[in-house]
């Protein structure tokens, strides 16, 4: 950023590369690679907004996705039987935490062979996924790009077939160990072995599964890495060596998954990949991968997923509670506080570890964590319209303050806090022990307190409570916020009417509605709805009538300097007048 401009460099080349942004010398930045093309674009305009819509032009923008993948998801390497599944999907549903999916990691895999069911410990795994169904679960499910060298494994068999494995450097199929023993490596690289994975998903589709989660593909291998000449087949059929093709492998795998949702399912597809290149956000959301159950990497979450937004990734998350290690009441408290603010919101954990669903510790955890996941599901109208303006503009969902107060300098070393599109922002706490913490709320607006209303002005730092059940969360004076009325799952109602929480100022807001699943609204089926305010009049327009479901009503509730929008419960107040 300069006073009168800002750029960003865009590097496309997949092989090893090198960037030092004025490490070696404050005044010099310096970006390489290894190999392949010199082919960069360097991206002019007058804000980091220019920058972002203009490199997701480039490399392409998060779609929007189904509405039930912005609900809550619940994971853990270690359900092992579908008794394990079955339980944690009712305790939650008893538990009364609100829950959209469910998370089949290696374990529900025959051997952990891709494209297979454990007989054992499922004995019928469609039954299993119906069931689910009809609790309101959309399961989701591992595949990793290994695939076990096994005589009679239709998969591999079909592969050595046709030559859709890597090679080594002497010709012979390259084999490395990951969770089934001995394994090979799909060329995710050549648009044959791409189309030949996307017919697998039929597999997952036919059972009931909703969604794929691709990890392991950077690939990783438990022998040592890949050398760096083992050969894939590229796109034209000719070699693409392991050192230029690394960086695109998870790419390449998320392409192929997405291509098969479409052709076998149809609606928006929800595929999860760990690796990815620029541009991946076209194909797949992200994760953080194995974080630890540590205070460090719930702070790392909230830049971590800023830099994700602001390289074009709008749909990522982090593990919340930590993937590694223990977590401990307080550490899960404060996380799911993160977590029900960022993009994808998603309990996982690593087996061995200390379980940490809702439940697991007292009933102090099981309120707080409910208070935040309900929270969650009154605002996935306000998500659900971030994204759909994230595939329109490119940016993100969750945002650094200074993407959105470019002017105001003190915002730009702030990464305990964050803005959830344009209206919320949120000062969680990251720190063991911490009851109370500063918050800096930007200049050039009035910001209201989420829970008290009390209002504020920007350009300040303010100290605010933050007792364990709190977290530190303002809006920007002028929002109308559409809100949902609690639900334990998208989908369980209709939603009839909408509550706007208005929050006494100037501004307008868009907000959409379409049926969450298909591709009707790329051609206009969706309804769009302008809420306009002038400190605290209201108007309602219709900008857009398409989808054939409108609203019956609205609720409105209109907060003002002390008048609290929202009760403590937000469940409260939406039964409120
Ligand atoms: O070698 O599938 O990041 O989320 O639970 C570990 C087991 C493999 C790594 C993933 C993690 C997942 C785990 N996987």
């Amino acid at each position: 950023m300069r006073p009168h401009f800002t750029y960003g460099i865009f590097l496309d080349n997949t092989s090893k590369s090198y960037f030092d942004m004025g490490k070696e010398e404050a005044e010099r930045y310096y970006f390489a690679a290894d190999g392949g093309d010199l082919d960069y674009y360097f991206i002019a305009g007058e804000t980091m907004r220019d920058i972002l819509g203009a490199y997701t032009g480039l490399t392409g923008r998060t779609a929007l996705p189904q509405k039930w993948t912005l609900g809550y998801h619940q994971s853990r390497w270690g359900y092992i039987t579908e008794d394990d599944i079955m339980d944690v999907a009712e305790k939650m549903r008893q538990c009364r935490i609100p829950c959209d999916s469910i998370h089949f990691d290696i374990d529900y895999m025959d051997a952990f062979k891709v494209f297979t069911w454990n007989r054992k410990n499922y004995k019928d795994p469609k039954k299993t996924l119906q069931k689910l169904t009809e609790m309101g679960y959309k399961p989701v499910t591992i595949i990793d790009p290994g695939v076990k060298k096994e005589d009679g494994y239709d998969v591999y068999e079909e592969g050595i077939k046709n030559g859709y494995f890597a090679f080594s450097a002497e010709n012979e199929l390259y084999v490395n160990e990951v969770w089934p023993g001995d394994a090979v490596f799909p060329s995710f690289t050549n648009p044959k072995v791409r189309s030949w994975w996307a017919d697998k998903q039929k597999f997952l589709i036919d059972m009931g599964v909703r969604g794929v989660w691709n990890d392991m593909n950077e690939p990783a291998s438990f022998k040592g890495p890949l050398p760096d000449d083992v050969q894939f087949a590229d796109e034209d059929d000719t070699v693409i060596l392991h050192k230029d093709a690394h960086n695109i492998y998870g790419h390449c795998m998320a392409m192929a998954t997405k291509d098969g949702w479409l052709k076998y399912d149809g609606r928006r597809p929800f595929i999860i990949t760990r690796a990815a290149y620029a541009g991946t956000q076209r194909y797949a959301l992200v994760w953080t991968g194995d974080n630890q159950s540590i205070w460090a990497h719930l702070q790392m979450a909230i830049p971590q997923l800023c830099n994700l937004g602001l390289s074009g990734f709008s749909y990522a998350g982090t593990d919340v509670g930590g993937f590694g290690a223990d977590t401990t009441k307080e550490l899960l408290a404060r996380w799911v506080q993160v977590g029900c603010l960022s993009p994808l919101f998603r309990n996982h954990s690593a087996q061995g570890t200390r379980k940490q669903e809702p439940w697991q510790f007292d009933k102090e955890l099981l309120e707080i964590y409910r208070k935040y996941v309900e929270l969650r599901y009154h605002l996935l109208p306000y998500i659900y319209d971030c994204f759909f303006e994230s595939e329109q503009t490119g940016l993100p969902i969750m945002r650094p303050l200074m993407l959105n107060f470019e002017k105001d300098a003190e915002t730009y070393e702030i990464n305990d806090e964050f803005m959830v599109g344009e209206w919320l922002l949120a000062a969680p706490v990251v720190t063991q022990g911490t009851t109370m913490r500063l918050v800096y709320l930007p200049e050039g607006a009035m910001w209201y307190d989420f829970w008290t209303g009390e209002k504020y002005k920007g350009g300040q730092y303010i100290t605010k409570k933050a007792p364990l059940d709190t977290m530190p969360l303002f809006v920007r004076a002028g929002a109308v916020l559409p809100l949902y009325p609690l639900m334990q799952y998208v989908g369980e109602k209709e939603v009839e009417d909408l509550t706007l929480a208005v929050y006494s100022g100037i501004g307008n807001y868009i907000h959409y509605q379409d049926d969450g699943e298909s591709f009707a609204y790329k051609k206009g089926g969706y309804n769009a709805y302008v809420f306009s305010q002038n400190n605290g009049r209201l108007q309602i327009k219709d900008a857009v009538k398409n989808y054939e479901k409108p609203y019956k009503g609205f609720y409105v509730k209109i907060c003002r300097d002390g008048v609290t929008a929202l009760s403590e419960t937000p469940g409260e107040y939406l039964n409120a007048e």
